[in-house]
């Protein structure tokens, strides 16, 4: 079975040939040709009910489905009677299919007649939405993945595609191994595992790009890089060169912090090289001035007629696997449907396309101002769906009390345990990957199926089918009795064609009568698909005819780059963002024992004098301290980063650690223009943390530790792993855990030097090893003994000092495909291997998804220097 990886934008074909193998990349898919990266190819290992939600509950207590539906029903219709549509909302995701955020926003926006919808995507893509409408008149990406191959220099912009995007990303390395003459420049503050391939690195002062893009547009007017035959499908020139004139080199250095020489070197590359391609993520859109950041970039491809053509253009990558598909349908609370805004003539058109009198007429609450409306109980119920805003908000402490506050929450999810699940008085049970039907599309506008391989769990039910049973109810029957999503997708490619003449960029009206039999067999196909091309477009403007009226695109002046956030109470500025190999807040990448290799906890990554100056070392824990909240992980130091500067993963929740939740700590300050918050600068300082003592525990179960100093989870084949700082006794609090004393207990005890076993009839139900300092024992030895106890006094023995008689610990696991560990590299390159390749024949790491080739050259390098 074919079907489509649900995880990032990449938006990778996979192949699932039996639910007990290994799941492999579809070869004939566009977007990655039978590549996967290492969380696709675990996605296998994610398809267990472990820690699904399997049935409906209503206030912690199982119910029928019907109930649950006629609660939600009978819930929202109470409040819309009592204080009208502008009372209720919907919170959605990049991550529900198409058909699923089409059933959604039809049901707020057209029926229940509220704008109130609105989607993890507003964190995310907002600003590159507001980006291309400003500069083309439709929010449409120009691009496709085959222009990586055919660039000359392809400029990174705050995007670690390697970690966030690592399939595109294995095509640009072989891009660049079969055409060295290809350029590579990163634009990011840190040194990232992408910067691994980078011709140029500009490590700019964050928050600045829109200088750098400012001044570049100042080079391009001043060093014969306008295309003149690009003019006249142009605005706004004037204004906006004028506006550019004062960023000549020097004030772009100063902004920058940057030296002239580097800025030169790419402003030269980008003016000369003909096919330029622009790639950027959230280091530019997860910014106050993000729209405007966009538009720096596009001005610069639009003013130099780099669009439109192979190998060049502004490409914006997507994060969710259907961040394009929502924005398709218009699930956000300030567009209405299919491309189409609040004029009264689509208001007009979308409302008869639905047959509906009660269309929203204008735009609802971003997710900000949603959950502030939530807190001042404006909007009495939510219903949040495929998203987890409770950690991954900003100022998410103050989500968590806004939804514990809501008369009504509302939460379909795949997972038991998500921080927002806590909150619902309602949960739904959602089909999982692998379970649901349907489509989405990725950074490309590709549209790709996922299509269902297994049963699903329990009683989980597609997201569409949940919300047109709640439509039924409601009264708006007719116009939600779909049978099967295919007719949603053939409604919704309906709606783009529907009085379109050319005038929106969406459109999929050659679909529009797709049969269940051409859904079932869809190939992946990009948008637009019209009757002209019913084969899909790979590159959009090539005719240079834009979507605003006068058919021209827009510059727009830049915006002055973001002052130092930084004060003198908290004097550092943390960035926040992605690790190789989880997803967002790990509810499903989290129970991969392979996938929580890489790095198994929270960390804080900051440059070796920062740690020094506050007195700490690589693998100490620290707490963060916003004027918001803190959080704390472990220390990593880490040379790429700038001094001043820190870098915490976004991943960790209350789930998995005692308290990591980096969105405790961020302002919901948001970019005026796209209402994106601004997640990747927040002053903070940091505050040692000393714990007089440190262990690991390995439990059978997932325990919620009492109030340590720090403490976070892991989970190992069958069992748990807790790491643990107290600052109390070391042990005391283990056993008032339930169980504990019934267990008996094998110790070794010196001080605060533990260790602990706990047997139940023969079989460890419990291992604890604490000491002043985080004891060094062996993780596998000891996860092992849980599956096969050791049966020799010695092994016992062995087993309490936390080492086997022979063999040594294992390091941290660089290639997760394969286990190999930190350890064994270090060995194997002290015996000779001198490059990755060399690594890989002989310990097979780095030679499946390639994910892990930029650490393992850095060890190479730091390796070689050190000798
Ligand atoms: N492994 C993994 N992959 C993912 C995801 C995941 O959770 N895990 N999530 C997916 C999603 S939804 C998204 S949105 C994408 C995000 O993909 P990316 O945006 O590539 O990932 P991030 O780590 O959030 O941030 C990217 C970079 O922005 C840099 N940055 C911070 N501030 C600035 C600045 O002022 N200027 C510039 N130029 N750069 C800056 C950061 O240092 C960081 O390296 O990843 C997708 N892919
Ligand atoms: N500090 C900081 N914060 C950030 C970011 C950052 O870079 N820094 N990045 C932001 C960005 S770009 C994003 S995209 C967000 C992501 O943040 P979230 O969207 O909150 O994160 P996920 O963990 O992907 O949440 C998806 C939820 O949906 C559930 N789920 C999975 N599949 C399905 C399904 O098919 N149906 C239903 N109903 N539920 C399902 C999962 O179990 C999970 O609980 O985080 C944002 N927050
Ligand atoms: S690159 Fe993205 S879409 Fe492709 S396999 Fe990895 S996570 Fe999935
Ligand atoms: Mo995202």
């Amino acid at each position: 079975m074919k079907t489509t990886c649900p995880y990032c934008g990449v938006g990778c074909g996979v192949e699932v040939k039996a639910l007990d193998a290994p799941v492999s990349g579809d070869r004939q898919h566009p977007a990655n040709f039978g590549r996967l990266c290492v969380k696709g190819s675990a996605l296998g290992e994610t398809l267990t009910h472990e820690g699904r939600l399997l049935w409906p509950q209503i206030d912690g207590q199982r119910v029928s489905i019907e109930a649950a539906l006629d609660h939600v029903a009978a819930g929202f219709r109470r409040i819309i009677d009592q204080h009208g549509p502008q009372a209720v909302a919907f919170y959605g995701s990049g991550q529900l299919l198409t058909e699923d955020y089409y059933t959604a926003n039809k049901l707020m926006k057209g029926f229940i007649g509220s704008a109130n919808i609105d989607t993890n995507s507003r964190l995310c893509m907002a600003s590159a939405v507001v980006g291309y409408k400003r500069a083309f008149g439709a929010d449409a990406v120009p691009c496709c993945y085959d222009d990586l191959e055919q660039a000359d220099v392809v400029v990174l912009v705050g995007s670690n595609a390697a970690w966030a995007h690592p399939v595109a990303w294995q095509r640009l390395v072989q891009a660049k191994a079969e055409r060295p003459e290809m350029q590579l420049v990163v634009i990011d503050p840190r040194r990232t595992a992408s910067c691994d391939l980078a011709d140029l690195h500009l490590a700019l002062q964050p928050g600045s790009d829109s200088a750098l893009f400012a001044g570049l547009l100042n080079w391009l007017a001043h060093h014969a890089g306008i295309d003149t035959s690009m003019l006249p499908h142009l605005t706004n020139v004037e204004a906006t060169l004028a506006a550019c004139e004062a960023w000549d080199v020097a004030a772009v250095a100063a902004a920058c912090q940057l030296s002239e020489h580097e800025i030169v070197a790419f402003w030269q590359l980008f003016a000369v090289q003909p096919r330029v391609l622009t790639l950027w993520c959230m280091g530019i859109n997860q910014s106050q001035t993000g729209s405007d950041n966009n538009n720096a970039i596009l001005n610069a491809h639009l003013l130099s007629g780099k669009i439109g053509r192979a190998g060049c253009g502004p490409f914006s990558l997507t994060g969710q696997p259907n961040a394009m598909g929502g924005r398709e349908v218009g699930g956000l609370a300030n567009q209405l449907a299919a491309h189409m805004g609040f004029s009264a003539p689509e208001v007009d058109r979308v409302a008869r396309f639905w047959g509906s009198d009660r269309v929203a007429q204008q735009p609802g609450l971003t997710a900000v101002n949603l959950f502030n409306a939530i807190e001042r109980g404006d909007v009495k119920a939510v219903w949040i769906m495929g998203t987890n805003p409770a950690v991954s908000m900003p100022e998410g402490n103050r989500v968590a009390q806004a939804l514990a506050k809501c008369e009504l929450v509302v939460v379909s999810e795949v997972s038991a345990h998500s921080d927002t699940a806590q909150f619902a008085d309602v949960l739904l049970p959602a089909q999982a990957w692998g379970e649901k039907n349907g489509t989405v599309t990725n950074s490309e506008r590709r549209i790709s199926r996922q299509r269902n391989f297994t049963a699903p769990a329990g009683e989980a039910k597609a997201d569409w089918w949940l919300l047109a049973q709640v439509a039924q109810r409601l009264g708006f029957g007719a116009a939600f009795a779909w049978q099967h999503p295919c007719e949603i997708f053939a409604e919704h490619a309906a709606l783009s064609g529907f009085e379109n003449y050319g005038t929106r960029a969406f459109d999929i009206s050659a679909l529009a009568t797709i049969t269940r039999e051409q859904y079932d067999q869809l190939a992946p196909v990009q948008w637009p698909i019209t009757a002209a091309s019913p084969n899909g477009t790979a590159r959009l403007f090539a005719d240079r005819r834009f979507y605003h009226g006068d058919g021209k695109a827009r510059l727009l002046p830049p915006a002055m780059p973001i002052k130092t956030l930084t004060t003198t109470d908290y004097p550092l500025l943390m960035n926040t963002g992605r690790i190789r190999d989880q997803w967002h807040t790990m509810t499903r990448t989290g129970n991969v024992p392979r996938l929580m290799q890489h790095y198994d906890e929270p960390f804080v990554a900051l440059n070796p004098l920062d740690a020094a100056a506050h007195g700490l070392s690589h693998g100490d824990v620290t707490r963060v301290q916003s004027a918001l909240g803190w959080c704390s992980g472990r220390v990593t130091l880490d040379s790429g980063l700038q001094r001043g500067q820190l870098f915490v993963p976004m991943h960790w929740t209350r789930q998995f650690s005692g308290q990591a939740n980096v969105d405790g700590l961020v302002a919901a300050t948001c970019c005026p223009d796209s209402a994106q918050p601004a997640l990747k600068q927040t002053a903070v300082r940091l505050q040692p943390v000393r714990p007089t003592w440190q262990g690991w525990l390995w439990l059978p179960d997932i325990i919620t530790p009492p109030a340590l100093l720090y403490w976070s989870r892991a989970p190992q084949p069958g069992v748990q792993r807790y790491v643990l700082a107290g600052n109390a006794h070391a042990g005391e609090w283990l056993m008032q855990l339930p169980g504990m004393s019934a267990l008996q207990w094998q110790q070794a005890q010196a001080g605060q030097q533990l260790h602990w076993l706990g047997w139940r009839k023969g079989k460890l139900a419990c291992a604890f090893y604490a000491a002043p300092w985080l004891p060094d024992i062996d993780h596998p030895f000891i996860a092992q003994a849980f599956s096969q106890p050791p049966d020799s006094p010695q092994q016992r023995h062995a087993l309490l000092g936390g080492r086997p008689t022979q063999g040594g610990s294992h390091g941290r696991t660089l290639c997760s495909c394969f286990g190999v560990g930190e350890v064994a590299i270090r060995r194997a390159i002290a015996e000779g291997c001198d490059s990755p390749a060399a690594l890989g024949a002989v310990l097979k790491c780095g030679t499946n998804c390639g994910s892990c080739i930029p650490e393992l050259k850095q060890l190479l390098s730091s390796l070689r220097v050190a000798q």
